[in-house]
């Protein structure tokens, strides 16, 4: 048995001071110039010029390695000039930093004393450069050997009365060798306790769309947005989170398209665009991209999405030919109720419900009557509410009325976040159970893998924090600050006997944690391993190779599979059924095995080279065999209840300018006008008026469920553009409003773009 552990006084929120705010107008249009100045500005900063220029020139290029940034895919013929955006290169720059973190670091500053620096602070002490331990008895990591850490981790799970006991975690940025070898372990230890980010990020896109087209993915591709007539931009915030996607938008336009957006925010990008690898870009003030912005409230885009449909029914019925009938004849089922459901609300009801200006719903009304070639793209905007499958579903029964599917220019795009989040699914990183997985698992291998549900990243959580759950190995990922509820989050990774994260940067995740603590650095996607490329899914399916160029930042750094194989390794003791020695060292014998146990990957290693090769898609051949009545399903969505009482308003934790998830890139939210500045509020001059407050006043943000309060402290009010009753804040800092308990209808994401606060000035 360890020795008791010591208590280490850690702080879980790190500081709450100001840093200096400084605001100027909101910016007009997206990237341009500043953009291109930004980040080379990053890069040079943490690479140095030379070897800043040199890896600019190989990302997403054909033989270079994939953006560690946003899953956006890479088009056909990539830009001489470089295809990356202003956010890759800040991604880029994170990854190649100069800065490094070793034994030396960590003896000089214990993990009490870190946890209470910034994660701005933290992310920016650099790469971790060698194993390191956290022993019970001490609040200082340790150097480890790479063969001791190992035994460690296998000895503590050899402790387990259960393998329940052990959560397996995993963040998106992690390759499809590694992904598919850790599933195949975490399988052969015996649970399918496998939550990953897109717990929180896509899942309700996942459920949304399994349930009604059958497979849990997006239909389009690229080429698609040249085609399409219209494309609508939900929940999504393009010019900060996946700015190489106005590109495709400006096509659009470019071929007569319309862009409609549907957010509470007018956001930078979506209203105009200057794109930076064309000449004119740099000239004229922008090209507008959105045609109609319809400024919806927090979670009401079900009552727009019906207002929308119930007024396209009544043209339909007008003029016989606004949704397509022989489509929705053929190939869905549900017709009839849907348009019963529609006629059950009034549109004075509805446009008061979404609060969006009626003259500017007719005008997208019209685009769509005349239009069939329809793309819709949504993100967190959507999925992070409790009702956030049935938002997609919504926006799935429009694209079917319309017929929008399975044709070019037409149908899902779900925007993805993590580079690698579609692909680690793909290859197994899923606590659900899948019957054909299982058993071809079983064929390759010849282990049964179980057949019990596992836990998602809510339910992990809970098991930790009541004792049911008492190792924590995380595949990449900041655990703590992406999760909900921080506190209650702290409390369970601090109840575990080990936490175990394999990761390439500095992050709090190492200082909330367990008795004992391990940190396995990891090469990062730039970096060169020699033992070959690696591959990679990007948000429209297409798996492709990445292969880094840059000297690892340390002799000893191991890759992922290398490093899972290590740990399956030390655990089966060497005389396994499969021999993970051999396939941590070899990734083409770990390809010959993705391709021996799932569809769609023959060959996968001549087709992955290139531009690569698309995965299966039933919805684009239009194939619902899997579904009822081998139909696309049409659903009946409810409209979200939310009773708010006097001064309550609803929160949406969103993404600044400056930050990628968890890692803090910068202070400034530059389209946003924020500068310098990561504890604001935005809030509406109305409602700052009412609760006789004033702009730059103090705050906290207190969120009260279930009898229970919980404080985000000290936030300065900025007014902005949002509509009434709604606030805008930042995450993780507001994660510690989210309470564990609040997630999405079968899909189990946190409500973070739905929280119920109350703002109270700072005594
Ligand atoms: N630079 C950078 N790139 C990233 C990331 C990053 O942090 N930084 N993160 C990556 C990841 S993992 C993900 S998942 C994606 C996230 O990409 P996004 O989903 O764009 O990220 P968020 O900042 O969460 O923005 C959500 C948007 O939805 C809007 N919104 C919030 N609530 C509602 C609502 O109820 N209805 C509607 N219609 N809109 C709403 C917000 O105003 C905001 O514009 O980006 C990926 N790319
Ligand atoms: N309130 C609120 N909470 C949210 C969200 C929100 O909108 N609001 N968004 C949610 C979403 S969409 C997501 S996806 C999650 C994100 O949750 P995570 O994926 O867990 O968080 P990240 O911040 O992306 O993880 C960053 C860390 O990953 C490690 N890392 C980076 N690259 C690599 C690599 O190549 N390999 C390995 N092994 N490690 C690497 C680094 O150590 C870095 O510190 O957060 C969720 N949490
Ligand atoms: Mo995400």
């Amino acid at each position: 048995m360890s020795k008791k552990a010591i208590k280490r006084n850690v702080s879980v929120l790190g500081p709450t001071e100001f840093t200096g705010i400084q605001l100027k107008q909101p910016a007009k249009y997206a990237a341009g110039l500043p953009a291109v100045k930004v980040a080379l500005q990053h890069v040079f900063k943490e690479m140095g010029v030379v070897k800043g220029i040199k890896s600019l020139s190989h990302m997403n290029q054909k033989e270079g390695f994939d953006c560690p940034g946003c899953a956006w895919p890479d088009p056909e013929k990539p830009s001489k000039l470089g295809e990356y955006c202003e956010n890759g290169a800040k991604a880029l720059a994170e990854e190649a930093t100069r800065e490094r973190v070793g034994a030396d670091f960590f003896s000089r500053h214990s993990v009490e004393e870190l946890s209470n620096w910034s994660d701005y602070k933290i992310g920016k002490s650099g790469r971790l450069t060698e194993p390191m331990v956290l022993r019970p008895n001490s609040v200082h990591y340790e150097p480890i050997s790479w063969k001791d850490a190992y035994g460690l981790i296998a000895k503590e799970l050899h402790k387990l009365d259960s393998p329940d006991e052990g959560i397996f975690y995993t963040s998106g940025r992690s390759s499809n060798e590694a992904a598919f070898l850790y599933g195949l372990f975490v399988r052969a230890l015996g649970t399918n306790n496998m939550p990953d980010c897109s717990n929180m990020c896509h899942e309700s896109s996942g459920v949304a769309l399994s349930e009604t087209l059958g497979i849990g993915k997006g239909s389009v591709k690229l080429e698609d947005f040249d085609k399409a007539e219209v494309v609508m931009v939900i929940g999504q915030n393009p010019g900060t989170n996946h700015p190489r996607m106005l590109s495709a938008l400006q096509k659009c336009k470019e071929n007569g398209g319309k862009v409609i957006s549907i957010n509470p925010l007018a956001e930078a990008g979506l209203i105009r665009f200057k794109n930076p690898q064309v000449v004119k870009g740099f000239l004229l003030s922008g090209e507008a991209i959105t045609d109609i912005h319809l400024q919806v409230k927090i979670n009401q885009d079900v009552a727009l999405l019906k207002l929308i449909m119930k007024k396209l029914a009544k043209l339909d019925k007008e003029v016989g030919n606004v949704f397509d009938h022989e489509f929705i004849k053929t190939y869905t089922q549900g017709y009839d109720e849907v348009l019963k459901d529609l006629e059950r609300y009034s549109e004075e009801e509805l446009v008061q419900i979404c609060g969006v200006e009626e003259r500017l719903i007719d005008e997208a009304v019209q685009v769509l009557t005349e239009r069939n070639k329809i793309i819709i793209c949504w993100a967190m905007g959507l999925t992070q509410h409790k009702n956030g499958v049935e938002n997609i579903k919504e926006c799935v029964n429009l694209l079917l009325l319309k017929g929008s599917l399975g044709k070019p220019g037409a149908g899902t795009c779900p925007v993805r976040g993590h580079s690698n989040v579609q692909g680690d699914r793909t290859v197994g990183i899923m606590h659900h159970v899948s019957p054909a997985l299982n058993k071809a698992i079983k064929k390759e291998f010849g282990f049964n893998p179980p057949d019990k549900e596992g836990l998602d990243t809510v339910h992990a959580i809970r098991a930790m924090h009541s004792g049911k759950a008492k190792v924590f190995v995380a595949l990449g990922g900041n655990f703590i600050s992406a999760a909900s509820d921080t506190q209650y989050t702290a409390k369970a990774l601090q109840n575990c006997n080990l936490t175990v994260q394999i990761s390439t940067k500095l992050n709090r995740s190492h200082l909330i944690t367990g008795d004992t603590a391990v940190i396995l650095p990891t090469l990062g996607r730039s970096e060169q391993d020699d033992k070959g490329f690696l591959t990679v899914e990007n948000s429209m399916g297409k798996v492709h190779r990445t292969k880094g160029m840059l000297q690892p930042v340390s002799s000893k750094l191991k890759s992922e599979p290398e490093i899972v194989a290590g740990i399956a390794n030390a655990y089966f003791k060497e005389n396994h059924i499969v021999d993970w020695k051999v396939l941590g060292s070899d990734y083409n014998l770990i390809r010959n095995k993705i391709e021996a146990v799932l569809n769609g990957f023959e060959n996968l290693d001549q087709k992955s080279s290139g531009s690569g090769f698309y995965l299966p898609n039933n919805v684009r051949d239009l194939d619902f065999s899997k579904l009822p009545n081998q139909k696309a399903q049409l659903s009946i969505c409810s409209l979200p209840k939310h009773q708010l009482k006097e001064n309550e308003f609803l929160l949406m934790t969103i993404r600044s300018h400056d930050q990628f998830n968890t890692t803090i890139y910068g202070l400034n939210d530059r389209y946003r006008g924020v500068y310098n500045e990561r504890r604001v509020v935005f809030m509406n001059e109305i409602d700052i008026y009412k609760l006789g407050l004033k702009p730059n006043e103090k705050v906290d943000l207190v969120s009260k469920y279930e009898g229970k309060e919980r404080l985000a402290e000290n936030f300065l009010i900025v007014t902005y553009n949002i509509p009434q009753g709604n606030l805008a804040s930042y995450f993780p800092e507001t994660n510690v409003l989210v309470p564990i308990n609040y997630y999405a209808d079968k899909s189990n994401t946190p409500v973070s773009k739905s929280i119920v606060v109350f703002v109270e000035k700072r005594a």
